[in-house]
Parts: C-alpha cells; sequence; structure tokens
C-alpha cells in the first residue's frame, strides 16, 4: 500500500510536491480540471452550494489533455520524488454529452478514447471518474470538526434543478438556452454508464489504463433533480457486474460510503478489494450519514480507520490510499496544517499495518 497526495490543478508547482513529498508521500492523484477559476471573490476550497455557478467555467473543449504535456507534469513529480498514479475526473468540456446523452456523445466517447490513450503512452495507471450529472452539491461548511477547527458537512438535501448547459457542476454552454435540465430515470444513467463503458473499455484495455468510479458524494438517490448511480454500498455491485474487466474498477471513497444510509462500508471494501476492484482509495473519516453528516479529522469519526487498513493489507491491496479532504486547523497555514495531521496519522497508521506482513 502507497500514501498518495491529491493535487488540485493550482497545485501542480514546486511547492506543493516538496509539501507532499515532506508529509511522507510516494505517489500523486492529480486532479487536471481547473475547477476553481471564478477568479478573486471565490477560494479554492469553497464548496458548490447548487446555485447556478457551480464550481466555474470548464475547459477547452478542443484542448485535449496532450501526450507533451501530461509528460511534463510527470516529469515534474518524478524529479520531487513522486510517482503519477492516477488522474482524478474528466473536464466536462470533453465528455459532457456522455453525462448527458447529447447530440456530441460520439465525439466525446472519442475524447475519452484519445485522453486514455495518451495516460497510457505515459504511463498513468489509472483514471479517475465521477458519473454524474449533479455532482457535489448542498454542502456547507462551518467550525464542525474537534475543536472548532473549519470542516464541510450536510444540513438537508438540495433540490434546485441544474440550468441549461452546466453538468457536474461546471459551466459547458454558457450561451445555453434559459430553462433547466429534465429530470430522467435512475435507469436511463446506468443505461448511459454502460454504454460508456461498453465503449471506452476496450481501449482502457489496450492502453494499460484502469477506470475508477468515485461514489456519488453526496450519496443521496438524487440531487438537483437528478438520478445518482453509486448512494448506497450495493450499487457498486450493480458497477461490477456491467463488465469482469479489472480495468473496470471503483475509487473507493470511504467517506462517501460511510455517508450512505445503508450497508456496511467494511464489507463493502472487504468485497471489492478482495475482488481486486479498488484501483485506489479516498480515506477520510465523517460522522453522521446523509442528508445531515460532518467531516471530521481522520482519527475521529464514525469509520475505524485502522480497520479499513487491515482488510485492504489483509486482501493485498498493493494501490494508493490518499486522504480525500482534511478538517482546516486553526493556525497560519490551515490547511496545510489539516492535510500534514492527516497524513501524519496515516503514514503512522500504514506502517503500522504493513509491520504485520
Ligand atoms: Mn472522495
Amino acid at each position: 500500500m502507497k500514501l498518495g497526495f491529491g493535487f488540485y490543478r493550482h497545485m501542480l508547482n514546486e511547492e506543493h510536491y516538496r509539501f507532499a513529498r515532506q508529509c511522507g508521500c510516494t505517489h500523486a492523484v492529480v486532479h487536471l480540471v481547473d475547477y476553481f477559476n471564478k477568479g478573486g471573490t471565490h477560494t479554492p476550497t469553497d464548496q458548490p452550494v447548487g446555485d447556478k455557478h457551480g464550481w466555474g467555467q470548464a475547459g477547452n473543449p478542443q484542448k485535449l489533455w496532450s501526450v507533451a504535456e501530461l509528460a511534463a507534469i510527470k516529469a515534474d513529480l518524478n524529479r520531487h520524488g513522486l510517482e503519477w498514479a492516477a488522474v482524478e475526473n474528466f473536464d466536462p468540456a470533453h465528455w459532457h454529452d456522455i453525462l448527458l446523452d447529447g447530440p456530441q456523445r460520439a465525439a466525446h466517447v472519442a475524447n475519452v478514447q484519445t485522453i486514455l490513450r495518451h495516460l497510457g503512452q505515459v504511463g498513468i495507471p489509472v483514471m479517475g471518474y465521477n458519473f454524474s450529472i449533479a455532482g457535489v452539491a448542498g454542502r456547507v461548511k462551518g467550525a464542525f470538526a474537534r475543536g472548532g477547527a473549519e470542516a464541510v458537512g450536510m444540513d438537508g438535501s438540495v433540490d434546485d434543478p441544474i440550468p441549461n448547459g452546466m453538468v457536474w457542476n461546471m459551466v459547458y454552454d454558457s450561451a445555453a438556452p434559459a430553462g433547466t435540465l429534465a429530470p430522467i430515470t435512475p435507469d436511463q444513467l446506468w443505461d448511459r454508464l454502460e454504454r460508456f463503458l461498453r465503449d471506452v473499455l476496450p481501449v482502457a484495455e489496450e492502453a494499460g489504463v484502469t477506470l475508477a468510479l468515485h461514489p456519488d458524494d453526496p450519496p443521496l438517490p438524487t440531487v438537483r433533480g437528478q438520478p445518482r448511480l453509486v448512494y448506497q454500498p450495493r450499487f457498486y455491485q450493480r458497477l461490477a457486474d456491467l463488465s469482469p474487466s479489472p480495468r473496470n474498477a471503483m475509487e473507493f471513497c470511504v467517506g462517501t460510503l460511510a455517508e450512505m444510509t445503508e450497508g456496511d462500508v467494511y464489507e463493502t471494501l472487504d468485497r471489492h478489494s478482495r475482488a481486486g476492484r479498488v484501483a485506489y482509495v479516498h480515506l477520510r473519516n465523517v460522522r453522521g450519514k446523509v442528508p445531515h453528516y460532518r467531516e471530521t479529522f481522520i482519527d475521529d469519526g464514525d469509520v475505524d480507520v485502522r480497520r479499513v487498513l487491515h482488510i485492504l493489507r489483509r486482501n493485498n491491496f498493493t494501490g494508493v490510499v490518499i486522504p480525500d479532504h482534511a478538517p482546516q486547523m486553526t493556525c497560519a497555514a490551515p490547511w496545510h496544517a489539516g492535510m500534514a495531521f492527516a497524513l501524519g496519522y496515516l503514514t503512522a497508521a500504514l506502517a503500522e499495518v504493513e509491520a504485520e506482513r
């Protein structure tokens, strides 16, 4: 098992590479989508609340992540002692009509196939994705964590419909006609996922890249009037049943699983990690279940983090664990302190679990 760091786009620089390495990380999970691009009034840690603005503007639909761009980032990571383990999330600009079953679907399938080939050429083994129309919405922020540390949580669901031109909290068409996205059924959404996998898994296999699905965060049956896929643990089995390919895998988010109202996070993790379907793990802690929960410090919530690591170890999981998010601590560098605390805890817990070999 390896300890990883999740880099947002604006963190792809020497300062953050060194910080991650100093925290004990050997691997990198990289977000190439620039979510937080609204400018001055918006801070990088802001959570989308379900309004018409979301996180911000999607990227350039004509510009896919190139081999040269990926290779340059990889070289930078390697120079700082980090291996590139995964890319996390497609840009809505490149694949919105796969999610929406829109007129550009065929072109967007070709985009994803190209991106997977580029990852394969550069040697990035995993592509994490979130097959979600509404994405994250309705989270609140406050002094929720131990000692009044700032953390995110949820206080009830969000049903405001999604404006046209927006998907997954990003605006891909600012000139879209007024109005909102029509609701679809859960089966329609599962059908879109199944067709997506049928179209891109053969390319993923050829390229040597594993597709890893993040569960729906927050895990509610509907958000903003749109259905969700994996909002209970049992729906991860439905994903696995769509294709037996080992390239059809999971970005297993322990915090999101713990927020679900049914099932058991340990049993679910045990089953899918034993089957080799867990590509990498988001490991954070939480107290409560949707639609009322609070993120907590890693040692302080409902999840027994050591038990999670023991299950992974017993099932010979050799992939990457990253802390996902962490509460921000009261000091001059709130985000850094929160991440360093989570990573310090995980460093010790991983060493303890691995010593039992
Ligand atoms: Mn997560």
